[in-house]
């Protein structure tokens, strides 16, 4: 009884809510992954691991900000 997994379309929802909070509603900035992870996912932040580890991780592509395709390596990660 982890309840940790969430089926892709409560996580579509997760995402969506806290990337609509500031700036680009399709994108998460660090302040959103922050309110996400600590409300969500809070065992993540779990160990060594760091916000700003976990969100330099996320965004592949260097732009500050995570879409929702680099979400899905979170996605995986809450799955393991
Ligand atoms: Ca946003
Ligand atoms: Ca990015």
């Amino acid at each position: 009884m982890s309840g940790i997994k969430k089926s892709p379309e409560e996580l579509k929802q997760i995402f969506e809510k806290y990337a609509a909070k500031e700036g680009d509603p399709d994108q998460l900035c660090k302040e959103e992954l922050k309110l996400l992870i600590q409300a969500e996912f809070p065992q993540l932040l779990k160990g060594s691991t760091t916000l700003d580890a976990l969100f330099q991780e996320l965004d592949k592509n260097g732009d500050g900000e995570v879409s929702f395709e680099e979400f899905q390596a979170l996605v995986k990660k809450i799955a393991q």
